[in-house]
């Protein structure tokens, strides 16, 4: 990693502009832009709002749907202070960016879910206005991740065929900061925590570029200091530590500081940590020690118009719905998501499995449907294009890793949704990205992947990879539905008795299970699609994981409505959630509530 990826903050040492607001922007579908010196200024443009997800703001198809380059443009001012490095932080630009300032090209990055930062001190010019221009792409392809493909229309328009059932939102979906820094800076840090009788330790490395010694001081919530240590690595003692607990967030501080011989600061980073422990004992889940059975949901950044930007305000109404409905966990399907989703997780004492975006490993436009159907296998990892996929997933697991992995709220990593396992070459593809997460883990966090229908024990290769095995399964929708709901049950038992053999000493969760429901819909008795079935298809499936004691977890399929591509497999988006698009509970909510009041 060349740059450092910590959250932007403002101190006595950093400082930061937020460049969002209005840019412009403009397609280029015959990639004519950097020939035409689009780089030097941008001719015939729109206005845009940065960060924002394209697509639905526009009133017109081709546009919505506009797939290939598209370009932006701001112009922001620097004063003459060169004494710091200048950095631009971009939080995610979907699905690959090139960047210049002043014409000059400043960086490359590949992958729309995780930030990237560019030193760009030598290329601006100070006391004076520059000229920040991105080209950006949003194609998919079997390099990608996620992965998918291009369609050419006839009129050679072209559009995203995903392998996955999300909207290809896109763009400069998330904030852009300029940064500046001291020239001798902390650039990352990592903590990990034992607990013994009422105390903690905190072991903690801290990453700079330069000589000058680090103090790390902790300090409580109430800004009391309780613990120091000097050096570059060491242990803070807590004694009596507050732990941070599921609903029950005690946040400290932990502030690490470059000091000059004279004492004063070069750089300071404060660090909001938790103070908690996650492992995985025999089939048991534990936080701080203690069983924790995981109650939520599988999300998706997604909103009418605004697609996948975030938005605080209804980021508040989600976790005080998932509050209502007394869920603990959510999983980051399929993609890591904005870094305030974790500030707030963090906050709320809520429990995050963060997922690379890996989804689409299948030559499918909707691979859960073509795996149901006849458990299809396309044989997508024995292709070319694998060890340049392989060198994306790698690199987007670092960057989640590196990101995410000091928020008390992340629990687990999830390398992958749904890719093919069902032979030796998918193993042998995610094996090493297993071995590489375990490494760069500085807490070893469990390690997961969530599997689709047709990997079962005897044909999956990929479970023993897991430390937790997590299914994707659909028995009672895409699996017997309607009136074959207790054949489903049967073959669900059928496939969790086999399961029991395995899970002996390894916890299962399911990340995702659910009916696509219609919120208008009502039908006694019920049919598939009335808000009666999501019920009774949800009280079958309780029912069966209530069964096995090796079940640590439920998350449900999906938190809300959200929008997929067009096809006749979709009621204009995917209709699973317990929540409507719009944030109104079905009557399946109020199941869960008190399902979950109980668990
Ligand atoms: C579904 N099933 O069919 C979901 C998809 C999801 O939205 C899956 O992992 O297996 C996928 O993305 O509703």
């Amino acid at each position: 990693m060349e740059q450092s990826l910590l959250y932007p903050v403002r101190n006595d040492a950093r400082d930061y502009t937020l460049l969002d607001g209005m840019w412009k922007m403009r397609f280029d579908p015959e990639v004519l832009g950097e020939k035409n010196e689009w780089q030097n200024g941008l001719p015939d443009a729109f206005s845009m709002p940065v960060p924002a997800s394209f697509a639905d703001l526009f009133t017109e198809k081709e546009k919505r749907e506009y797939c290939g380059d598209f370009w932006y443009e701001t112009k922001f001012f620097l004063d003459e202070d060169r004494s710091t490095r200048v950095i631009l932080r971009f939080s995610g630009v979907t699905h690959r960016a090139d960047v210049y300032i002043n014409g000059v090209k400043a960086g490359s990055h590949e992958g729309g879910f995780t930030p990237f930062a560019l030193d760009i001190s030598d290329l601006v010019n100070y006391g004076a206005r520059n000229l920040l221009s991105v080209r950006v792409n949003n194609e998919l392809n079997e390099t990608s991740i996620p992965c998918g493909s291009v369609k050419t229309h006839m009129d050679g328009r072209k559009t995203a065929a995903p392998y996955f059932d999300f909207y290809n939102y896109s763009g400069i979906q998330r904030s852009v900061h300029l940064m500046r820094i001291p020239k001798e800076s902390i650039r990352d840090y990592d903590t990990s925590f034992t607990l013994e009788n009422n105390d903690a330790d905190i072991t903690y490395r801290v990453y700079t570029d330069g000589e000058h010694p680090v103090i790390a001081e902790l300090f409580d919530r109430d800004g009391q200091k309780v613990a120091l240590c000097e050096g570059k690595s060491g242990v803070l003692h807590v004694q009596n530590a507050r732990l941070w607990e599921v609903r029950d967030a005690y946040l400290y501080s932990l502030v690490f500081r470059i000091v000059d011989e004279a004492g004063n600061n070069i750089d300071k980073y404060p660090a909001k940590i938790g103070i908690r422990t996650v492992e995985v004992k025999g089939n048991k889940i534990l936080l701080n020690g203690k069983e924790i059975y995981l109650k939520g949901y599988g999300r998706h950044e997604d909103f009418e118009v605004v697609g996948r930007q975030f938005i605080p305000a209804l980021a508040k109404r989600d976790f005080e719905l998932m509050k209502w409905t007394n869920a603990n966990c959510f999983r980051t399907s399929h993609y890591p998501y904005d870094e305030h989703w974790y500030q707030m997780a963090d906050e709320e004492g809520f429990l995050i499995i963060d997922e690379v975006p890996a989804v689409g490993m299948m030559r499918s436009l909707m691979n859960f449907a073509a795996a149901g159907a006849g458990g299809k296998d396309t044989r997508f990892f024995t292709a070319d294009t694998v060890p340049q996929l392989q060198a994306n997933h790698r690199n987007a697991l670092e960057e989640m890793i590196i990101r995410d992995k000091n928020h008390p709220s992340v629990i687990a990593f999830s390398i992958f949704n749904e890719p093919e396992t069902t032979y030796k070459e998918a193993h042998d593809y995610f094996k090493p990205l297993f071995d590489f997460a375990r490494e760069l883990d500085p807490q070893k966090r469990p390690l997961t992947g969530a599997l689709l229908v047709n990997s079962t024990p005897g044909k999956d290769t990929c479970a023993e990879l897991c430390d937790i095995v997590a299914l994707n399964r659909y028995y009672g929708w895409y699996i017997m539905g309607g009136p074959d709901l207790p054949e489903a049950e049967m073959a669900f038992r059928k496939e969790m008795d086999q399961w029991a053999l395995i899970c002996k000493d390894k916890p299962l969760i399911f990340t995702e299970f659910g009916a696509d429901t219609y919120a208008a819909e009502h039908k006694l008795p019920s049919v598939m699609w009335s808000q009666e079935y999501q019920n009774e298809y949800y009280e079958m499936n309780f029912r069966v994981m209530d069964d096995y004691d090796f079940v640590q977890g439920e998350l449900v399929w999906n938190f809300a409505d959200f929008q997929t591509t067009e096809g006749i497999m979709r009621l204009n988006g995917n209709k699973k959630g317990i929540f409507t698009r719009n944030r109104q509970p079905k009557d399946a909510a109020f199941l869960l509530k008190k399902r979950w009041e109980q668990k």
